[in-house]
């Protein structure tokens, strides 16, 4: 399997240059050593004499400081937005909708500068890059919008936290899916991160929608809006991901960075919109639930 230069690879043995020195992973390699690298697909990754100045500073750099750019400013926008709110619940639910951008930025800028880029080598593909930073942005902000979700219509703590355990599970394995070196255990564990996903839906479309019932006709009908843009726009990511380089391969790799990028900005600026937006966010009028328990109040 071919070296990489500056990159850490993944399932294979270290690279030796013609002098017989290992290359070490997370490092770049200059010159001589450069040229005795086997050339990969260039639809996969970039030309390696190129590669450092596209891994920092090419197309793709650009495509995530674009993230960065576009998250850092709904934070802010969702964070400025908020000041003032007085009621409990809404201060909860606009502070979580502000801090799930702030970490997909700090994501995206290391994403941008060059941080925890490892090249994956795929059976008969060469190697494909992958920015594990991605993932642990998801780790932590999955979670948060499923917090969100349930502190809207006030869900029962151990559902929500069966889900938030199926979400964490589900990114652990789609990570497991996107670092698998063989074809068919890459498809295995897609599948797996996949039924997993199937899970956590059911919590949203199911568990959470007769928990927004249960708190009468204006949140079960703002309900309906979240639970759309969630249904819609998580089921983008596995679909993207088999359509990206570590699936099909029908997208290059900065196009299927340019795809998540934009379901990034779309799920997590989306949710701060609707929140703010919503009549059923902290307008003070629901103390209790239809059937007549108190809606939690911390
Ligand atoms: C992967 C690949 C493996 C199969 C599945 C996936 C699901 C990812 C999801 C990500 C959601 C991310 C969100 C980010 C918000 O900012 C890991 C792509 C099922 C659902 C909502």
């Amino acid at each position: 399997m071919a070296a990489v230069p500056g990159v850490r690879t993944v399932g294979a043995a270290t690279a030796r240059s013609p002098r017989g020195h290992a290359s070490v992973a997370g490092t770049h390699q200059f010159g001589s050593a450069m040229k005795s690298v086997r050339p990969v697909s260039r639809r996969m990754i970039p030309d390696p004499a190129t590669w450092p100045s596209t891994v920092v500073g090419g197309p793709e750099t650009a495509v995530l400081a674009c993230g960065a750019g576009l998250l850092g400013t709904g934070a802010l926008w969702i964070a400025l937005r908020s000041v003032g709110a007085t009621d409990e619940r809404a201060t909860r639910l606009y502070a979580l909708a502000a801090l799930i951008p702030a970490i997909a930025l700090a994501s995206y800028v290391a994403m941008a500068t060059g941080v925890g880029v490892v090249a994956v080598p795929i059976g008969g593909r060469g190697p494909v890059e992958l920015r594990w930073a991605r993932y642990a942005d998801w780790l932590f902000t999955t979670p948060l919008l499923l917090l969100v979700l349930g502190v809207l219509v006030d869900a029962d703590r151990d559902a929500l936290f069966g889900a938030v355990a199926a979400d964490a599970f589900m990114i652990a394995t789609g990570l497991v899916a996107t670092l698998s070196t063989v074809p068919v255990y890459r498809y295995v564990w897609w599948a797996v991160s996949t039924l997993t996903f199937l899970l956590v839906l059911y919590f949203v479309f199911v568990v959470l929608t007769a928990e927004a019932r249960a708190l009468g006709t204006e949140t079960a009908s703002a309900f309906v809006v979240f639970r759309t843009l969630t249904g819609v726009l998580w089921t983008a990511y596995p679909v993207w991901w088999l359509l990206g380089p570590r699936g099909l391969a029908a997208v290059t790799p900065v196009v299927e960075t340019a795809g998540f990028v934009l379901l990034d900005v779309a799920t997590k600026a989306g949710i701060g919109l609707l929140l703010l937006r919503s009549r059923a966010v902290g307008d003070g009028t629901a103390t209790t639930k239809s059937d007549g328990r108190p809606v939690a109040t911390e």
